[in-house]
């Protein structure tokens, strides 16, 4: 399903038709609440190892809050295409603390669209951007590097099945892949099962 088109689902190999009749390349396609037609990711939604990390993390009884399974496609893109793509820095308030399970369903190297964090920016956010909440989303990734330290950029790489964990309110991104497609399961708990978080509508 389209993220941004929600009228427009499609299957995969739907995706050449689908492109020809939008009249442009699909730079994602996610498909949302998984659990509910996928016995494999509801076992991992389950899994007492997760839950008990998000629990740890947040530092009381964690509970799910959403999942979403998302090809990115390696294609030329905008600006503002990337931001609606989550593909520039921004960080994600679903709620009084969010963790995010990240596992790469598909190879993940440099040039495939790695999943990049700002380190500490959980932390330390400086009070503007604490502010502007969503809206830094804006503010380019140059200057958010430049704010928070070129060293505290983790880019992360990893084979098909690789995990982590993080927390959603520090700045990151999946960078546009330029080659290769990636697929992407993201996993959310939280201190409350809020019913389906909007973070990903952000206006430009
Ligand atoms: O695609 C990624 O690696 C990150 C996705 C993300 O941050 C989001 O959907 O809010
Ligand atoms: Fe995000």
């Amino acid at each position: 399903m389209g993220r941004s088109r929600p009228d427009l689902p499609f299957n995969l190999s739907e995706k050449t038709t689908l492109e020809a009749k939008i009249g442009k390349p699909l730079i994602l396609g996610s498909y949302k609440d998984t659990h509910h037609y996928c016995q494999a990711i509801r076992q991992i939604i389950a899994d007492p190892g997760l839950l008990s990390i998000a629990s740890s993390y947040l530092g009381t009884q964690a509970v799910y809050v959403s999942s979403e399974l998302t090809w990115s496609f390696a294609v030329p893109s905008t600006l503002n295409e990337q931001l609606k793509a989550a593909q520039v820095f921004h960080y994600d308030i679903d709620g009084y603390g969010c963790v995010k399970f990240f596992f790469y369903l598909t190879p993940v190297e440099e040039k495939n669209g790695p999943h990049i964090y700002l380190l500490k920016s959980h932390k330390n956010k400086k009070l503007l951007h604490q502010l502007m909440g969503q809206r830094t989303a804006s503010i380019s990734d140059e200057v958010l590097t430049k704010q928070y330290g070129s060293e505290n950029i983790l880019t992360i790489c990893g084979d098909a099945g690789f995990g982590f964990v993080e927390d959603i309110y520090g700045f990151h991104k999946g960078s546009p892949p330029e080659q290769g497609s990636r697929l992407l399961l993201q996993i959310e708990f939280g201190t409350r099962a809020y019913r389906d978080p909007r973070h990903f509508e952000r206006s430009a």
